[in-house]
């Protein structure tokens, strides 16, 4: 029997990190997005130590039922709200994910989304595209500078959005649940409601989770301008869609940017694809080569080192490794 150790590969694995991998350990390959426990044959399945995945592969009890020598579950994203984290600390599941690396790509995205909503350049290369500029000038759009933009939440990603718009002459303000010392000189701290009534745009910059789910709702969107955008590049489900899509419908907020949705992908029967309001984006604030190249590495940097018992550099739950320790 090998000696290696055996892992589960769901993720895209560029050339060279595959034969690293395949080096050190034997690549059970699931294909992205199908489940690890009806993939794997029975037999392998009390063998397998480590597994690196996306976050369409759910980390829950029963996926930890049946892998019951999962080491380490490495995730190829910074967001882990497809780990049931409890439930792997309970098992001494080492959980990884790949924060630091994807901060500025996301922020582009959502700058990216603030200017295609304020200067409505999506329509605009539609009008250029349908000969509609032959027959007189495009509408006038809105400034973004001297504007407001609100962010809730001031991670690492936020603070880099906080950043970009500095350079567009933006007043930055965010809530969090504390104040962060680290935004000292970037952004005002400012409380929750005062943030979504006085924003003018308001991006979302919060993980999800139990308590986060849907806590962009109907109160939130109501507090906010009839003339603001809402920019969404976290996680879908953190805003209550159908309220977005009312408030949206009604005119009570000006526009919504989204990179990411309750459903993905997106199906195209969605409400949101009919609203001319909306600025839509298939989940990509990632997506990028170099950044997911550097997620990668680092996803696979995570799995090497916890089966090698060196510390990982990116640890969801790290009580798991000092009890190790
Ligand atoms: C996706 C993301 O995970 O890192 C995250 O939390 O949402 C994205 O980077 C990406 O699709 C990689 O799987």
């Amino acid at each position: 029997m090998s000696q290696k150790h055996k892992v589960i590969v769901s993720a895209p694995l560029p050339a060279d990190l595959r034969e690293k991998v395949a080096a050190r350990c034997e690549i059970i390959e699931v294909p992205v997005g199908q489940s690890p426990a009806e993939s794997v044959p029975a037999a392998l399945r009390p063998q397998v130590a480590g597994m690196v995945c996306t976050m369409r592969t759910l980390v829950d009890q029963a996926l930890l039922d049946a892998f019951p020598a999962l080491a380490v579950s490495s995730n190829f994203a910074v967001g882990f709200d497809n780990v049931d984290v409890a439930a792997a600390t309970r098992r001494k599941v080492l959980i990884c994910n790949t924060p630091g690396v994807l901060d500025g790509a996301v922020a582009d995205v959502t700058i990216g989304l603030m200017l295609c909503l304020a200067r409505n350049l999506v329509a605009g290369d539609a009008f250029v595209r349908s000969g509609a500029w032959t027959k007189g000038a495009f509408p006038l759009t809105t400034d973004i500078r001297g504007k407001t933009l609100g962010l809730l939440g001031m991670g690492r990603i936020g603070r880099v959005v906080a950043r970009a718009a500095q350079a567009f002459d933006m007043k930055v303000v965010y809530h969090n649940r504390r104040q962060d010392p680290a935004a000292q000189g970037l952004a005002t701290y400012v409380g929750r409601d005062e943030l979504f009534a006085m924003s003018d745009v308001l991006s979302i910059h919060i993980p999800l989770s139990a308590e986060t789910r849907h806590s962009v709702g109907k109160r939130e969107l109501g507090l906010m301008k009839p003339t603001a955008y809402l920019i969404n590049t976290a996680r879908g489900p953190v805003v209550d869609e159908a309220a977005l899509i009312e408030a949206l419908r009604a005119g009570a907020i000006a526009g919504a940017g989204l990179d990411v949705m309750e459903q993905e992908p997106l199906p195209p029967s969605s409400p949101l694809c009919e609203l001319p309001n909306v600025v839509l984006q298939a989940h990509v604030g990632s997506a990028t080569h170099e950044t997911r190249r550097a997620m990668i590495d680092l996803a696979v940097a995570n799995l090497l080192d916890a089966l090698d018992k060196r510390k990982p550099q990116a640890m969801v739950n790290p009580e798991v490794w000092e009890a190790r320790a």
